[in-house]
């Protein structure tokens, strides 16, 4: 492996992309260069865009041969920099946003295989095209990829009832760092013939190779949901109604979000056209929703157990979706607290998991923990409670000093996912993965034995080290 001069590197990238197939002028590389959080800005060599498997198998063939770094990028949606090279020049990006055909959807196997630069929205139309229902849904879905979904497992609204990116994949297409392309596209159910090699690419954030294609699940589309935006009692109610809701529903829940008051407020105040759904302001709500492939009185069960969690207390007030507007309506208030987040003012994210059942005792505990050591930051525990994965995440306070809240970050950090992994057996990244952010956690909180064999699994398939370096293990 020997290092290549750029000129001669660029050279041999034209010829196997050609035209377009490479980018290299600052407006159209400095777009991709940042993540969207603008944690990170790296520089690159240039931007390669293949546009089918083998070339992007060829493009690692000539990267592996020279000693040139890969970045894999998607949308670039993601939460932890994974996506971003690092600042020495010297990486090549590898967009895929070419490669987004998709390839084939059969209705009778409930399958559809798309490529990696497919669009998740476009994914979930083509679906729906052919009668079928592709689960995954996520805020960021009219951006990102599929390949950024499988690379880092993405979860989201919908897990409770469909699981993550990785319960939802049937077979893969990769191309690896030596320039073999690995074809596994198989839409088998059962297929116990060895290794599982596909499951280990599934959350490696471009660290063992780059997804070319991916064989789906699919379901019956939904014809039937029903909607309610419930104000609840705490979280331990929220627990307790949602245990209430799959039993009643005969598990029809398909998403059980968790919202507390303050993202009421910063998405109505923030974002044009959303409205709080209840008259009067209350501490917590839930947005839950039920649907089903047949009409199924789906308005019914949630009206009859909202009606029995009043008078049991667990819930305040709530407001059942009337329509397609009013469901919509509930879901953007939902989807865009990060935005509204982001424009309220800096803030400190924890994307957490604890077992469902604990959710309530920690958010007491550790939201006590911030009420007594964080005065200028204001606590907004948000997200996926029907699956345990809270956004525990924290905004600066109207008025604090920007830089001084940011730079107790680490800090805090340290002190909430000491909680969660210490005390509740918890995850310090139920979703968004490690990427470069979270290199250190996983260093501080993977058994050793599991970062010896993650270790061990990169230097199998990535020997020289090509791959994303310094993503999810140093
Ligand atoms: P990118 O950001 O481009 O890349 C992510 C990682 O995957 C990087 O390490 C990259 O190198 C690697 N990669 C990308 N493509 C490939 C490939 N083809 N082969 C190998 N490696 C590859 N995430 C959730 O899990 N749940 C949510 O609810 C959720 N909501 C979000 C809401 C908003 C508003 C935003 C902005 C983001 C949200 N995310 C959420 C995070 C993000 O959208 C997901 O992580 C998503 O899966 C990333 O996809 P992407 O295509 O943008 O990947
Ligand atoms: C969501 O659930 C995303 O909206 C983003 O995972 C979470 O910004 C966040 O912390
Ligand atoms: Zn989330």
């Amino acid at each position: 492996m020997k290092a290549a001069p750029q000129s001669a590197l660029l050279a041999r990238l034209e010829h196997l992309l050609g035209a377009g197939g490479v980018l290299t002028a600052e407006s159209d590389t400095a777009p991709l260069l940042t993540d969207q959080r603008e944690l990170y800005r790296g520089k690159a060599v240039a931007v390669a865009l293949p546009d089918t498997a083998p070339r992007v198998a060829a493009v690692l063939a000539l990267c592996n041969e020279t000693g040139v770094a890969v970045v894999p990028q998607g949308g670039n949606t993601g939460y932890c920099g994974g996506a971003t090279p690092d600042e020495s020049g010297a990486q090549l990006l590898v967009s895929l946003r070419r490669l987004n055909r998709i390839r084939a959807v059969d209705a009778l196997n409930y399958s559809l295989v798309a490529e990696a630069g497919c669009v998740l929205a476009d994914v979930q139309r083509a679906a729906e095209e052919a009668d079928r229902f592709f689960p995954l849904s996520l805020g960021s879905e009219g951006t990102c990829q599929i390949g950024g979904n499988l690379s880092t497992n993405a979860g989201g609204l919908h897990v409770l009832r469909y699981g993550m990116m990785r319960d939802l994949v049937l077979g893969l297409e990769v191309a690896l760092a030596d320039g073999r392309l690995l074809s596994a596209l198989t839409t088998l159910r059962k297929d116990n013939t060895g290794y599982d090699i596909k499951s280990l690419f599934l959350g490696a954030e471009g660290t063992l190779g780059i997804i070319t294609a991916a064989s789906l699940k699919l379901y019956p589309r939904m014809s039937a949901a029903a909607t309610a935006f419930a104000a609840i009692r705490d979280p331990r109610a929220a627990v307790q109604l949602l245990a209430r809701l799959r039993e009643a529903s005969g598990e029809r829940v398909s998403a059980f979000e968790l919202i507390p008051r303050l993202a009421v407020e910063l998405t109505t105040r923030h974002i044009p056209g959303v409205r709080d759904p209840l008259d009067a302001p209350h501490a917590w709500y839930v947005l839950c929703e039920l649907t089903s492939a047949r009409p199924d009185r789906l308005d019914t069960i949630l009206t009859e157990s909202l009606e029995q969690a009043l008078g049991a207390g667990l819930v305040a007030d709530a407001a059942l979706a009337r329509n397609e507007g009013e469901r919509a309506g509930f879901w953007k208030l939902r989807e865009t607290i990060p935005e509204a987040q982001r424009r309220d003012g800096a803030s400190l994210k924890h994307d957490v998991a604890v077992p469902v059942a604990a959710i309530a005792q920690f958010i007491e505990r550790a939201g006590e923990w911030v009420r007594a050591n964080v005065p200028d930051g204001r606590l907004i525990a948000y997200g996926h409670v029907g699956d345990g994965n809270l956004h525990f995440n924290l905004n600066q306070a109207p008025g604090a000093d920007r830089a001084a809240f940011l730079a107790r970050g680490e800090a805090i950090k340290r002190v909430i996912h000491d909680m969660v992994v210490r005390e509740f057996g918890g995850s310090f990244s139920a979703e968004h993965g490690i990427g470069r952010l979270k290199v250190g956690e996983l260093e501080r909180y993977a058994p050793p034995v599991e970062l010896d064999l993650m270790r061990a699994i990169k230097r199998a398939f990535d020997p020289n080290g090509i791959l994303n370096p310094g993503k999810v293990l140093r």
